[in-house]
């Protein structure tokens, strides 16, 4: 498993190709997974080991990615603790009562050994058909999760979350650390069971400044990943827009930041703390120009990688669902090939 591209990356040591992955690679732009999710909730199938690890699977086998990233949401481990919520179709994570005084406050309990027994399971299924080929483990950090279980679902100018930072800042550190709590638990659920690397999505962490990060929100990502510190495992960090808050997101303590496509690697690597690896940074949008640029641009975004300290390719954010997939499959093919050493 150290052979592997994707950790020696994670690592900083030199690598036969650049490692390629994307966000979301499972999902709705593949069509065989729209086949299985045909008649199945999206939170049942985050329940059920045998879709795990098939869905999770789907891209591994089309696109020869370098790494899998196991099929959840970052809600899953908040219903897993009762919390009544659902992921509906075309929209995103619902949910019935939006928590936004202390009793809902009190109802995010922690995470305990039976709630999360088939993420367990699925991890276990899926290191044995992996292989060599490392498991990426995810979780939503406290601040996105917030967002959700605030507003109630997506939102645009978070102003229900802004609001209670802001206004209560108690309340908020009360949040803030039981929801760093539970998404500890859902990541040390996934290493114990064999994860090889954790990517903490701080998504929607761009909307702050990067004061308002540095005091309401940094202090409860750094807890997650000193505790994180006692495993081996490569801890990578990403969040969109998050220009501004590079910097910051490194010190919380990740290994890897993850960029999104606004700022160019070259510039990326001198805002982290020295000896962070980088991740991105090809705009989702560009799988839908011609192949040309898709090919320009991602050579582009090599060269520029060369000077971070390690460099993982990705997008600068999710696969949009109306992808198409054999672009994905040429880009890992054409990834792989030009950084052949
Ligand atoms: O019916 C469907 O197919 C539901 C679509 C879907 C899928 C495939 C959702 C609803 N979640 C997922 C899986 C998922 N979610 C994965 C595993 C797949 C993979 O990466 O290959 C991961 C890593 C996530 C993580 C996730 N969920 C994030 C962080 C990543 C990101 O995109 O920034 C966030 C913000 C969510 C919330 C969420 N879940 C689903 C949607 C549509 C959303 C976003 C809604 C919004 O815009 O607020």
């Amino acid at each position: 498993m150290q052979e592997s591209p994707f950790l020696r990356a994670c690592r900083r040591l030199p690598v036969t190709h650049t490692p390629v992955w994307f966000m979301r690679q499972a999902g709705r732009s593949l069509p065989e997974y729209r086949r299985v999710r045909a008649d199945v909730p999206m939170l049942e199938a985050c329940a059920r080991p045998d879709m795990i690890t098939e869905i999770t699977m789907q891209p591994v086998r089309r696109y020869d990615v370098d790494a899998a990233i196991f099929f959840s949401d970052i809600v899953v481990p908040l219903k897993a603790i009762g919390i009544d919520l659902d992921i509906k179709p075309g929209v995103g994570p619902v949910v019935a009562d939006p928590i936004r005084e202390a009793t809902g406050v009190k109802r995010l309990r922690e995470i305990e050994p039976d709630d999360l027994t088939y993420v367990t399971e699925a991890v276990g299924l899926l290191v044995d058909e992996l292989g060599d080929k490392p498991l990426i483990g995810f979780a939503g950090a406290p601040f996105t999760l917030a967002s959700y279980l605030i507003e109630g679902g997506p939102s645009k100018n978070h102003e229900h979350t802004k609001a209670l930072m802001y206004g209560e800042p108690e309340l908020w550190d009360e949040l803030m650390r039981r929801l760093a709590t539970i998404t500890l638990g859902f990541l040390r659920t996934q290493i114990e069971a064999g994860a090889s690397a954790v990517q903490l999505f701080d998504s929607w962490v761009g909307a702050l400044s990067a004061e308002d990060y540095r005091a309401s929100v940094l202090p409860y990502t750094s807890w997650i990943f000193g505790q994180l510190s006692e495993y081996e495992v490569p801890r990578i960090h990403f969040g969109v827009g998050t220009g501004e808050l590079l910097g910051l997101l490194s010190e919380a303590g990740a290994d890897v930041v993850g960029v999104d496509w606004r700022v160019p690697l070259d510039k990326a690597a001198q805002r982290v703390q020295p000896g962070t690896a980088l991740q991105g940074n090809l705009d989702p949008a560009t799988l839908f120009a011609p192949w040309e640029v898709v090919a320009e641009r991602t050579r582009d975004i090599l060269s520029r990688g060369r000077a971070a300290d390690g460099h993982i390719f990705n997008l600068g954010h999710g696969v949009l669902p109306s992808t198409d997939p054999d672009v994905l499959q040429r880009l890992t093919a054409f990834v792989h090939e030009e950084t052949a050493v």
